[in-house]
């Protein structure tokens, strides 16, 4: 295929990839660790945001709510400010390329590094009779989402970098056989104290996870302000009353993580503010500084949901955006492994 004309790489801004499972409403770790930066870093980046409804489907979902959830998450990332007039916002399952570039990175994915993930791990013992083949390759789809945008950067979560391991050890083999079709990513993570790993308020060892059984433990972006109130004030701390990050503190070193990326204050400021006042005072605080910062970006999403023909027109012109890209790697794959040109 003729390649199109492209800027010098000089002038060109590099590209950002990005994507959430459509498993239910947003927590306060992914807002925190994950969606809240893709929004900022649209300013210098040319970004690619998605839904990623195929990866969802390794754990069973009922068709209504999935459904349901992802054109709720197509909203509530556009609520959170990503823009589809300034980035790619799009559907996973409506670019037909990550599943065709997601088998081809299959055969080049070794069996003995997907059985080292640990979300495999964690989700097979979590959900031992659906131990299904997608669970255990779901890396290798994830490599494609990134690899087929060409991606310099990958803004998520700690509990993602494994897989971004995984997938620039992919792209490293796949352009060490063939030449170099890929950029090789690097993965974009929050330090500790911006929000990178944002605990359950019930079990501070635990990841705040959307798929929590325990509701309590986890704040979503869309809960009322009377239910953030009561969830921050029932949160587990420790018996110590003395506003600090530390050993033996997790409770405590959590909700300051959470205060400080609502108020921008650092975690020595929120000391001070704190010093000499007990948990109570503090829990409050945290639970106000959380409805006022969600306020907007509630209001904003249930705007949106009431449009419901304004995110369908951006959902369709996100995916067309989408393969536009895609397409180009596909090609560039297929040509280089040696299928027949079509
Ligand atoms: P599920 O409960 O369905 O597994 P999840 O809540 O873990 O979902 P994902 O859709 O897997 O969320 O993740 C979306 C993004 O949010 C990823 O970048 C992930 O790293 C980030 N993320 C998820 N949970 C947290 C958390 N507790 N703290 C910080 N970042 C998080
Ligand atoms: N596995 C990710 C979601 C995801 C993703 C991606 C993140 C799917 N494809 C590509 C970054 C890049 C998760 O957060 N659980």
């Amino acid at each position: 295929m003729e390649q199109t004309p492209v800027a010098p790489q000089t002038e060109r801004r590099k590209i950002i990839f990005s994507a959430i499972q459509p498993t239910g409403v947003f927590t306060l770790g992914n807002y925190i660790g994950a969606v809240r930066n893709w929004r900022t870093l649209q300013d210098d980046y040319d970004c690619i945001y998605c839904v990623a409804d195929l990866h969802s489907i390794t754990v069973r979902q009922d068709p209504a709510s999935l459904r349901s959830h992802t054109l709720e998450a197509y909203a509530l990332l556009m609520a959170c400010g990503l823009d589809p007039d300034r980035s790619i916002l799009f559907i996973q399952s409506h670019n037909p390329d990550h599943a065709q570039g997601a088998w081809v990175l299959d055969c080049y994915t070794q069996f003995g590094e997907l059985s080292r993930m640990t979300q495999f791990k964690d989700k097979s013992a979590r959900y031992a009779d659906n131990i299904n083949a997608g669970l255990f390759t779901y890396p290798s789809l994830m490599a494609a989402d990134i690899l087929l945008y060409q991606t310099s950067y990958v803004p998520v979560g700690e509990d993602q970098r494994q897989h971004l391991e995984i997938t620039r050890d992919i792209a490293g083999r796949f352009n060490g056989v063939y030449g170099p079709v890929f950029t090789v990513p690097e993965a974009f993570i929050p330090k500790a104290e911006q929000g990178a790993r944002i605990m359950s308020l019930q079990d501070p060892t635990r990841k705040m996870s959307k798929s929590d059984p325990n509701p309590k433990g986890c704040v979503t972006i869309l809960d009322e302000p009377g239910a953030i109130m009561k969830k921050f004030r029932s949160a587990i701390t420790d018996s110590e009353a003395r506003v600090a990050h530390g050993p033996g503190k997790e409770g405590i070193s959590n909700l300051m993580g959470i205060y400080s990326v609502f108020t921008g204050k650092d975690f020595a400021a929120i000391e001070e503010e704190f010093a000499g006042k007990g948990y109570g005072d503090f829990k409050t605080a945290v639970g106000e500084a959380v409805v006022q910062g969600l306020e907007p970006i509630q209001r904003r999403y249930k705007e949106l949901m009431a449009d419901k023909a304004y995110l369908e027109e951006c959902y369709r012109r996100g995916a067309q955006q989408a393969m536009n890209l895609s397409r180009r790697t596909l090609e560039k794959m297929y040509k280089k492994i040696g299928f027949l040109h079509a």
